[in-house]
């Protein structure tokens, strides 16, 4: 329960429509839910919403827009999601997704190869067995059966160029999300050095339909030259996403191991339970990964979550400066927005 000190502090903070409940569900003062809204993380966010305000703003269900938006990511083959991203250290693009409906169904699919469009076969997971996660080999026999086209093995050559360049040292220290140069420029290095484009590997979004119901999804390479076998946040539910029809939804990106140690994004979705709006929401939930880390340690890594509530006001946090996230509803025509940070 939300304690009366914290509850005025929120007030303060802007949060002064929301009450909570006695039995943890939130009323709001005023009945205005902004529906329909989608969000996702960087700035392949933007590319992502146009298709997904496409199913959105014609009634269609938000389990359809959060899935055909991150396609968009997944499909190009210059970008950091997908096919097209860095591989493992052995040389293979694995990729890990997961996504959630309405009514608190779950799929995901973890470490598969050679598929384009893992968000899908998540849904397939979600729809068609009675599991939640199936991972490498047996996720791809799954897809195969499913209709799921393999694709090549060959990388993208971008990806090509990069891995034949980590080679050269092969130095197990995989950099993520790190936008800021900062004082230290090994520890803050981006991981895209060229176009700076882009330099995270992960697309979350999540969404609000015209019906009110919330659905969310997460799809990624992982870290660039992970440790084979290596699976992120991205695809456990209750870490990378985690929506709840009642209450809201979240997605994170950044740092996996740390999301998956503080159960990142039902963290921040249990926080919202209590009356804290998303943005403060994430905030609480950045700052529990913050107390298990030293403060020196937390700033050589970047976790960020983005989180909608009911009432269909969207807000993020994160650890590090540079992380942004692409908002898209009537009132906000799909513009980035910088997310507030801690250091
Ligand atoms: C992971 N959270 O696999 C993902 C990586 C990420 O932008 O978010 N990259 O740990």
């Amino acid at each position: 329960m939300l304690h009366r000190r914290k509850f005025i502090q929120l007030s303060s903070l802007g949060a002064g429509s929301l009450i909570a409940s006695k039995s943890f569900g939130i009323k709001f003062k005023n009945n205005k839910v902004i529906k329909p809204v989608v969000a996702a993380t960087w700035n392949t966010g933007i590319a992502a919403n146009i298709d997904a305000w496409k199913i959105l703003s014609n009634g269609g269900r938000a389990l359809d827009a959060v899935e055909k938006g991150v396609m968009v990511t997944e499909s190009s083959i210059n970008c950091c999601v997908g096919l097209g991203a860095n591989p493992d250290r052995d040389g293979y693009v694995t990729l890990d997704a997961s996504i959630m409906d309405e009514f608190g169904n779950a799929g995901a699919v973890a470490a598969i190869e050679r598929i384009k469009h893992p968000i899908s076969v998540a849904r397939k997971v979600m729809e068609n067995t009675p599991h939640v996660l199936l991972v490498g080999e047996g996720a791809q026999q799954f897809a195969v059966s499913q209709g799921f086209p393999l694709e090549s093995k060959s990388l993208s050559p971008e990806a090509e160029l990069e891995y034949k360049e980590w080679l050269k040292t092969s130095q197990y220290k995989p950099k993520i999300n790190i936008e800021q140069t900062g004082t230290n420029p090994t520890a803050f290095a981006p991981l895209k050095l060229s176009n700076g484009d882009w330099n995270h590997d992960t697309i979350g979004m999540i969404a609000i339909d015209a019906a009110g119901n919330l659905s969310g999804s997460c799809t990624t390479s992982g870290m660039a030259f992970k440790m084979r076998g290596r699976v992120g946040d991205s695809p456990l539910i209750g870490s990378g996403l985690f929506v709840d029809n009642e209450i809201g939804a979240a997605v994170s990106t950044g740092l996996g191991e740390e999301v998956i140690k503080t159960a990142g994004t039902h963290t921040v979705v249990e926080y919202m339970r209590h009356g804290y709006p998303p943005e403060e929401a994430c905030k609480a939930a950045i700052q529990r990964v913050i107390k298990r880390n030293s403060i020196e340690k937390a700033k050589t890594f970047q976790v960020a979550y983005i989180a909608i509530n009911k009432q269909g006001i969207v807000g993020g946090y994160a650890i590090q400066k540079g992380f942004n996230y692409a908002v898209y509803s009537n009132e906000i025509n799909n513009k980035l927005i910088d997310s507030k940070y801690l250091y």
